[in-house]
């Protein structure tokens, strides 16, 4: 048993309030502060550590993505800089821990019913953004190149350390999970073209969501978001996972049927 003199951490709650639930509806993300237990998040930033250090596969490098800043090829100088450790699941039990903790399950039922199933083809990473070789990454729905019976997954960020505009903090555009955007509005690549008026007018409406260690951002898989490079001294590093409703499976034959799934278990 605990001694009395040691104070217990606070348990975060298990549920979204009804004006946090508005504003998911309304904006298509919604921070909730300190979900993410110091413990927890000190435990997955050693393992992203020790993937980094070790270089555990799989990872993708900023000289993969071609994005504007990256790297322009692996031979080059920091060629080799890691953007995304990828299948963060299989790395450590502390992302178990993570995606079934009762405070982060019962939020996700309420946006997306009973049964929750995490899929483990999309995101199931942990993204380091390095000062000196980080990309932008441009405007875009996680949506654009996955496929499931309804577009309505929900992403979980959680902040392992401060995420600000310096160190290149997402940014998102609020509501526009629910607009109807022509195709001629993105690039081939699916990114939300810069060069048209429209769009920009839209942009200006972006803001940063600026977070602190163990902070968690839920967004909507048709939210329009983007980032920017790591202009501070230090690496940033977000566990980002994606989750959908039972109810709303992958299409067959497509990369998003392909990976197996977690069923989240319902402690509730
Ligand atoms: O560069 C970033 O941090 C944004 C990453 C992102 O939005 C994505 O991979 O979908």
């Amino acid at each position: 048993m605990r001694p009395a003199s040691v104070e217990s951490p606070p348990i975060a709650t298990a549920a979204f309030s009804a004006e946090e639930l508005g504003a998911f509806a309304r904006d298509g993300f919604v921070v909730v502060r300190g979900l993410g237990e110091a413990r927890l998040c000190r435990r997955m930033l050693d393992v992203t550590l020790e993937g980094l250090h070790r270089r555990i596969e799989p990872v993708e490098l900023e000289a993969d993505v071609h994005y504007p800043g990256a790297p322009d090829s692996r031979e080059v100088a920091g060629g080799e800089t890691v953007r995304r450790l990828k299948q963060a699941h299989s790395r450590d039990y502390a992302f178990t821990e993570w995606m079934t903790r009762p405070a982060l399950v019962g939020r996700l039922q309420q946006l997306l019913g009973p049964e929750i199933v995490c899929p483990l083809a999309h995101h199931n990473c942990v993204m380091t953004k390095h000062p000196a070789y980080s990309s932008e990454t441009g405007w875009h729905q996680d949506i654009r190149y996955w496929s499931y019976a309804r577009p309505e997954l929900v992403t979980v960020w959680l902040a392992l350390g401060v995420e600000r505009e310096r160190n290149g903090c997402l940014r998102v555009i609020p509501g526009s999970h629910q607009m109807p955007i022509d195709r001629s509005r993105f690039d081939e690549a699916v990114f939300f073209r810069e060069d048209l008026a429209e769009n920009q007018a839209l942009i200006e409406t972006a803001r940063p969501v600026e977070l602190e260690p163990g902070d968690v951002l839920f967004f909507h898989c048709r939210t329009l978001h983007a980032a920017s490079r790591n202009l501070s001294e230090e690496t940033k590093y977000s566990v980002v996972f994606t989750f959908r409703a039972a109810d709303n499976p992958p299409l067959g034959g497509t990369r998003s049927a392909a990976s197996p799934e977690l069923l989240i278990p319902d402690y509730s």
